[in-house]
């Protein structure tokens, strides 16, 4: 950023020059939507120099770039944190003060940009943060839907989708770049001529590009973040029209659009859909040339790319980059085939992020045979390539088996480097879903733990624990957060204990008046703020929590004279409009928490609330003000988690099982901060094999048996009693997450949790242990962690 920070009075000029000269309103007239516009123009004028800067080194040094594809950047807002990473929060107040507006109000009016479902997505966008802080040159290449993920309300407790509109408004962040278009083909035939294979594609649609600078920390560097909107390659049939025909007139625009019109909300079952696939395809070929445009534009010998070009693919979604990297070299550079095989190898790096079956992606040959026939082809020639490499390889390595194309193994054998995303999700990718092909490339899969950006995830989401980090150890933490460690002198501080415990206090009561507001429910401040917030699934075990949350109650009603402690269960998360189960179990905690929320015989001891339509935003408001981080998957399922990384940074110790990045989590906070419980894997494994595993455990549970006679009997859907027989029944007889097996010693470990708290002092010294020892989470680190292993890619800064 230049020299001179802006004054608020600079910014309060540039504020008002946007609004009279790029918006065109009065300040006597203005809008909220105006001023917000307004500030973040001014803003994004702060963030163009060190953008140019950035290109202008890598191209200079002609520096090595990471290319991310990633069907979903999961970014949220951005004036905030841009605001932050600019070290112009505070002036941008004082400007917008003197303006008579309010900053905090105008963040609030800013959609979030939802182009993603989950943690897959968000991980994208924390390590754009992280390689733009870093000064890694670097470029992630997405696709800019017309309408993120869905925006969920609830109708008598039950999901109900609508569209999300996030372009209904202008975007300010994105640049057009009109100029940058690329075609891209589908479908058509395959022809030899000259002994070459050519494509003729029977359909096509135009790619272009947007672009969203990502400013780092302090400005001092910005990638681009290059979003394709799909546009046809014929704008309209103005023949149709003339014959009055309007609606086929407009046709093949509707047509074209369609491809980035919606993000898949699925995040872990393969839609399987042709217009999946050609979403997968478009991200991939506009990416893939705009790459070889920008390499050919400075290099000349096509076989260097690899010492210039790393290529990221975010799980097996982009995996059509080989192939199509493959098609480019052979059809038009000429160079053979198994060369250009060498070359994608070199450049391309694979993400796995899950070892559910259903989330693992399989084609049918003939899907691919006829959306991509010449891609079809390369597949096809990959696999006899590799299976002359391999003669004896299992036929499980193979990518095309029983007419499916498999697309783990595609990105795993066109990739140098295949890595997991925690230490125990990349053993049990080397053991379990990649087990043969480790054996056939010892070395290929290497780990690389998940992490979060702590810009926004602390210092935006927590500006009060930000405060008394700084005061106590300095600042510097932001870009570097091994400092935190700094901390545990203080752990036994009473005064920075009492500081720390005041600044989770003071987000709990705005969490409270948030509650209030949205949802009309008071909450108890002295409470255990006691959050599960993430997408809804049966791995994820949000049953378990409800049924262990029934059981606490149905104690508390029998006993409403004990000193009970308080307890604010939170819950948040969207399910797949397609995924019954988890929607019932939505509607299940929203059934609980009418009867609970509404039972004068427990005092208001117990609260349950889902407010609705989670997101990053609504993230950043509950994380900081939670005491306790619902993390209790099935060990094995959940490939890492991140929400366990940002809830222990804020102070809210985690109640989980040894699943994910929580082993990495507890083994560096310590086991006395983290409340432990439930089967190992290997336990999972053989639990499932114990037959009525479920059955033996209800049986063996008073407790499990109370809740399940409860729900068996309608205690919370009287008007439809038999409401949750179908869950019952998958509980009694299949339970293949093993809610049951594990809910006696989650039970246990929520008791712990209750006497824990009532050791005020005690309660404060493991939270702020928590956030003392969680350094290694920064997505700073992560990447590093990419750019040594993986890519060897140096930082510019
Ligand atoms: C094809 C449909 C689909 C879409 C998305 C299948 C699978 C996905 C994602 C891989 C699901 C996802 O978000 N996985 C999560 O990735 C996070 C980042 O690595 C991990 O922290 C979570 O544990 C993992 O569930």
């Amino acid at each position: 950023m230049s020299a001179t920070a802006p004054t608020a009075d600079d910014l309060q000029a540039a504020i008002l020059r946007h609004l009279t000269f790029t918006l065109g309103k009065d300040a006597a007239h203005a809008s909220r939507y105006d001023w917000r516009m307004a500030l973040s123009y001014a803003l994004r004028d702060l963030i163009v120099e060190p953008w140019f800067s950035a290109t202008r080194v890598t191209y200079g040094e002609d520096r090595k770039r990471v290319y991310y594809l990633s069907l979903e950047f999961l970014i949220g807002r951005l004036l905030e944190d841009v605001s932050i990473n600019l070290g112009l929060r505070d002036v941008s107040a004082k400007a917008l003060a003197a303006l008579g507006q309010d900053l905090g109000a105008v963040i609030e009016d800013e959609p979030d940009a939802a182009l993603g479902n989950g943690g897959l997505g968000r991980l994208a966008a924390c390590f754009m943060e992280s390689m733009a802080t870093m000064g890694v040159p670097a470029m992630g290449y997405g696709i800019r839907y017309e309408h993120g993920l869905f925006r969920q309300r609830f109708e008598a407790g039950q999901q109900v989708e609508t569209p999300e509109d996030w372009l209904k408004q202008k975007h300010p962040w994105e640049f057009e770049r009109p100029e940058v278009v690329y075609e891209i083909g589908f479908k058509g035939h395959v022809s030899d001529e000259g002994g070459r294979r050519v494509w003729h594609p029977s359909e096509s649609v135009v790619a272009s590009a947007h672009d969203t600078p990502i400013v780092g920390w302090q400005g001092r560097w910005a990638n681009t973040l290059r979003l394709w909107a799909a546009t046809p390659t014929t704008m309209f049939d103005l023949d149709r029209f003339n014959a009055g025909d309007y609606a086929a007139a407009a046709e093949p625009e509707a047509l074209a659009r369609t491809i980035s019109r919606v993000l898949y909300p699925d995040d872990t079952t393969e839609a399987g859909k042709e217009l999946r696939l050609k979403q997968e395809y478009f991200l991939v070929s506009s990416a893939v040339q705009d790459i070889l445009r920008r390499y050919r534009s400075g290099h000349g010998d096509i076989r260097k790319l690899a010492d210039h070009v790393a290529i990221q693919m975010n799980d097996t979604h982009p995996a059509l980059a080989g192939p199509e990297l493959i098609r480019i070299l052979v059809d038009h550079d000429g160079l053979a085939f198994d060369e250009a095989a060498r070359i994608a190898e070199a450049v391309l790096g694979y993400t796995n992020h899950t070892l559910l079956p259903e989330a693992l992606e399989r084609w049918t040959t003939w899907m691919i045979g006829n959306v991509l026939p010449r891609h079809m082809e390369i597949i096809g020639a990959l696999d006899a390539r590799h299976a002359a490499a391999h003669p004896c390889r299992p036929p499980g390595t193979a990518i095309i088996e029983n007419d499916q194309v498999k697309m783990g193994e595609l990105a795993f054998i066109t990739s140098h480097k295949v890595n997991g995303v925690s230490a125990l999700h990349t053993e049990l990718v080397k053991d379990t879903v990649f087990a043969d092909l480790h054996a056939l490339h010892p070395g290929r899969i290497v780990n690389q733990t998940n992490g979060i950006t702590p810009r926004r995830w602390l210092k935006l989401a927590n500006p009060a624990l930000s405060a008394l980090v700084t005061d106590t150890i300095g600042d510097g933490w932001e870009a570097d957060l091994d400092r935190l460690e700094a901390l545990e002198p203080h752990l036994d501080d009473a005064g920075f204990l009492d500081a720390y415990g005041a600044a989770k206090r003071s987000n709990k009561v705005a969490l409270a008046a948030w509650v209030k507001d949205e949802m009309g429910e008071t909450l108890d401040p002295e409470a255990i703020f006691d959050v599960q917030i993430k997408r809804v699934h049966e791995y994820k075990r949000q049953l378990l929590n409800i049924l262990e949350t029934i059981g606490l109650w149905h104690r508390m009603r029998a006993a409403p004279q004990d000193d009970w402690v308080p307890r604010v269960k939170i819950f948040g998360g969207k399910a797949a409009p397609g995924y019954a189960v988890a929607k019932q179990i939505i509607r299940l905690i929203n059934d609980v928490g009418r009867v609970v929320n509404a039972d004068p015989a427990i005092k208001g001891r117990l609260k349950v609330l889902y407010p609705a339509n989670y997101n990053v935003s609504m993230a950043e408001r509950l994380i900081p003000a939670s005491d306790l981080s619902e993390q209790i998957s099935t060990a094995g399922k959940e490939a890492s988690g991140t929400g366990n990384m940002k809830f222990a940074l804020n102070g809210a110790p985690t109640i989980g099982t040894l699943d994910g990045a929580n082993v990495e989590i507890r083994d560096r906070v310590g086991a006395d901060n983290f409340f432990l419980f439930g089967m190992t894997a290997p336990e999972v494994v053989a639990r499932r094999n114990v037959p009525d595993h479920a059955r033996q455990a209800i049986e063996a549970s008073e407790d499990l048996q109370v809740v399940l006679q409860l729900l068996a009997e309608g205690r919370f859907s009287p008007e439809e009693p038999e409401r949750y027989h179908g869950l019952l029944d998958q509980l009694w007889n299949h339970d293949h997450f093993l809610v049951a097996s594990d809910y006696a010693s989650y039970a246990a470990a929520q008791r712990e949790v209750d006497s824990a708290w009532r050791d005020r002092a005690g309660w404060l010294r493991m939270a702020a242990a928590n956030t003392a020892r969680v350094g290694f989470f920064s997505s700073d680190r992560t990447i590093r962690g990419y750019m040594k292993d993986i890519w060897s890619v140096k930082a510019a800064l």
